[in-house]
């Protein structure tokens, strides 16, 4: 089951939504989409607060306060059932689609009898929206492509969904096992996941597989065995586990874990040397005898290979590097000795400053940038005062913490032509500055690749911010000529940012290859909103390592000093 801070949060972004639909005023239906992500960030868990404590997550009054205990108490939230049922389910399934909102899919409903999405991606071309009162061509071309990236996105689900599914699993039946761990695309770090797949070794997996379909996050046994077991959990994903004895534990994660592009070049060097690799194991083809293979090492190194880290395993190139002995050594968690993109509550952030230098401090890191947002994104209310404000609280902070370097940054917004928020002379006050599109994301290629090489050529401009600014099964990457982006990138020492967020993960890892071949250097960041965002890091990781990443083409690995060389603001 999700965090409860998660659960209530969505139930709040539902309650806007619907409130939407209805009519309700403007700034009600904010209050609540800000409660909501607030709630979502918060550091403290929600279902152990009372009152005051709950009053003391920020843009959360009593009102809201009351309908979380409401929720603790009952289930639901009484005013939310009183407008789920006012609002026909058909409305419901078409506000899925991310290009529409409720008050379209509402016109929608009402006027044309349109109930489901895939009656509205008919009735487009059929031309039955000609003459609606706000759907010009280029509504429906907007609502055409969100149809389009709710169908590619399928059934998967974004990568920090399914690891807390797998790591709440885990920890639940690995007492009950010799080894237990995710494998699948979970494991190889993959941006989304199709389903989860945990495998145990154990003597006897009865015990396991009983536990495992009892656990209360199953919503239902899809099918039950000795050997594998596969529930759909409450929130609709699926999850396999498999049981093997002790001896296959290796071969059984290396095949499991795939992918399988990746396990067919594996079974053909098996078959080269005379034996042969499957779940079962690795077998001498001859004897008919397994080799024992209690661990992955073993198994490739039978096969002539080093071990090959998961997040390589797509036959990108990475078996031939294993017959070479160039394998990458792979830039990991721990290697990272700071963040250079993160807000507080001065933009849209959650938390104040202070709570975000002492969570970034308890990283252990030696330097942490803050990038509140430019004056440009509107909604923000960014001014140059509050901006110059900030920056004493930041150096005043800073003495608190001696182990801690703080840069005073900012997150700058690349404008239709390139240009950002200030002149170079202000821009020069900042120790880092971030810049990243936020507005015009359909600009054709030409033009975007002008504006983005404009803003990466900027030497107030030091990392840019999630390159293609795509939001995974919501919208789409810009596009670009990245050649063109990641050759200025590499002459004008521009760091290419790798953003953490689960439903970003920008740059992706194809285009982090791609970057590479331009000697282009990459930044890591959380882009947090809240304390617990920081923990998205590791999906950033994974990320890079996917992009084949080593800690020297990873800047926030570097000291701070060679980093400040870097970047000329030494
Ligand atoms: P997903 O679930 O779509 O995100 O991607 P995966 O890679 O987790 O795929 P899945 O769940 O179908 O299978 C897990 C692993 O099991 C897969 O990466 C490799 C292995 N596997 C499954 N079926 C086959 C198969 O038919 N042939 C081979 N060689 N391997 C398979
Ligand atoms: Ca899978
Ligand atoms: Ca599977
Ligand atoms: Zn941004």
């Amino acid at each position: 089951m999700g965090r409860p801070n998660d659960e209530v949060a969505e139930l709040f972004q539902e309650f806007a939504d619907l409130l939407s639909i209805t009519g309700e005023a403007a700034y009600k239906v904010r209050a609540y989409e800000k409660a909501a992500r607030s709630i979502a960030g918060y550091a403290e868990d929600v279902s152990t607060l009372d009152l005051k404590g709950l009053r003391r997550i920020p843009n959360v009054g009593e009102a809201i306060a009351k309908k979380i205990l409401d929720y603790r108490e009952t289930g639901t939230i009484r005013q939310l059932e009183a407008v789920r049922a006012k609002i026909p389910a058909g409305v419901r399934a078409l506000t899925a689609i991310p290009t529409l909102g409720p008050k379209k899919a509402l016109v929608l409903y009402e006027d044309l009898g349109i109930s489901s999405v895939d009656e509205l991606a008919e009735a487009i071309p059929a031309g039955r929206l000609e003459g609606l009162k706000g759907f010009g061509a280029k509504t429906e071309e907007n609502i055409l492509r969100g149809i389009e990236l709710m169908r590619r996105a399928g059934d998967r689900v974004l990568i920090d969904v399914a690891m807390e599914v797998a790591e709440e699993i885990v920890a639940a039946l690995s007492p009950l096992a010799r080894r237990c761990e995710y494998a699948g695309s979970l494991r190889r770090s993959r941006e989304t996941i199709g389903d989860v797949d945990i495998l145990a070794a154990a003597a006897d997996s009865g015990p396991l597989m009983e536990t495992f379909a009892a656990l209360p996050l199953v919503a239902e046994v899809i099918a039950h065995g000795d050997t594998k077991t596969s529930i759909r959990t409450v929130k609709g994903l699926q999850v396999d586990l498999r049981v093997v004895p002790p001896e296959s534990w290796g071969a059984a994660l290396q095949y499991f874990t795939g992918s399988k592009a990746h396990n067919v070049r594996t079974r053909e060097i098996a078959v080269r040397a005379g034996l042969k690799l499957s779940e079962y194991g690795l077998f001498d083809v001859e004897s008919g005898d397994l080799i024992v293979s209690a661990t992955e090492e073993e198994v490739y190194e039978r096969l002539g290979l080093p071990w090959v880290p998961p997040t390589l395993r797509e036959d990108g190139g990475e078996i031939e590097a294993a017959l070479r002995g160039e394998l990458p050594r792979l830039v990991r968690l721990e290697d990272l000795r700071g963040d250079l993109h993160s807000h507080t509550d001065l933009t849209d952030g959650i938390a104040p400053l202070e709570d975000m230098v002492a969570a970034a401090a308890a990283q252990g890191w030696e330097y942490f940038a803050i990038t509140d947002h430019a004056p440009n994104l509107f909604m923000q209310r960014m001014t140059d005062e509050k901006m110059l404000a900030q920056r004493e609280a930041v150096h005043a902070l800073g003495e608190r913490h001696p182990d801690l370097t703080l840069l005073h940054g900012t997150e700058l917004n690349i404008d239709a032509d390139g240009e950002v928020d200030w002149p170079e002379e202000f821009l020069s006050g900042f120790d880092l500055c971030v810049a990243s599109v936020h507005s015009l994301f359909t600009q054709d290629r030409d033009t975007m690749t002008r504006r983005i090489v404009r803003a990466v050529e900027n030497p107030g401009v030091h990392v840019l911010g999630h390159p293609t600014a795509r939001l995974i099964g919501r919208r789409e990457p810009v596009d670009c000529d990245w050649d063109a982006v990641f050759e200025s990138c590499a002459r004008h020492h521009t760091v290419v940012e790798i953003d953490a967020f689960p439903d970003r993960l920008d740059l992706p890892a194809d285009l982090i290859r791609r970057a590479l071949r331009y000697g282009v250097k990459f930044s890591i960041d959380s882009d947090a909103h809240a304390t617990g965002h920081l923990a998205n890091l590791r999906y950033g990781v994974g990320t890079a390592q996917r992009g084949w990443l080593t800690p020297d083409d990873v800047v926030n690995t570097w000291p701070l000093d060679r980093l400040r060389d870097y970047l000329g603001t030494g």
